[in-house]
């Protein structure tokens, strides 16, 4: 099992390296272009990211439980810049 850790380093790599920004990754995510990843897309997200298709939808899914604060079950710009942030300042 893939821990946490390991996903979001993958995560990390991604934005940071095959993007050249958070932002970008993002935008190229969000197909449906409504302004939110819904669980569908931020697996995508993390299949790009070199996660296990089993694993990248259960991490999808602990992912909007704790970073989705509007409670739409989808996890937008600001929600995921917060998430990104914390991440790229290296404390995981
Ligand atoms: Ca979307």
């Amino acid at each position: 099992m893939a821990s946490k850790k390991k996903i979001l380093n993958k995560v990390k790599i991604l934005l940071t390296q095959t993007f050249d920004d958070p932002e970008k990754a993002f935008k190229f995510f969000d197909k449906d272009e409504d302004g939110s990843l819904t669980k569908k897309e931020l697996k995508k997200l993390l299949k790009t990211a070199g996660v296990g298709g089993f694993i990248s939808g259960v991490a999808a899914k602990q992912m909007i439980k704790g970073l989705d604060k509007s409670k739409d079950k989808k996890l937008d710009w600001t929600e995921f810049k917060k998430a990104v942030d914390s991440l790229l300042k290296g404390d995981s």
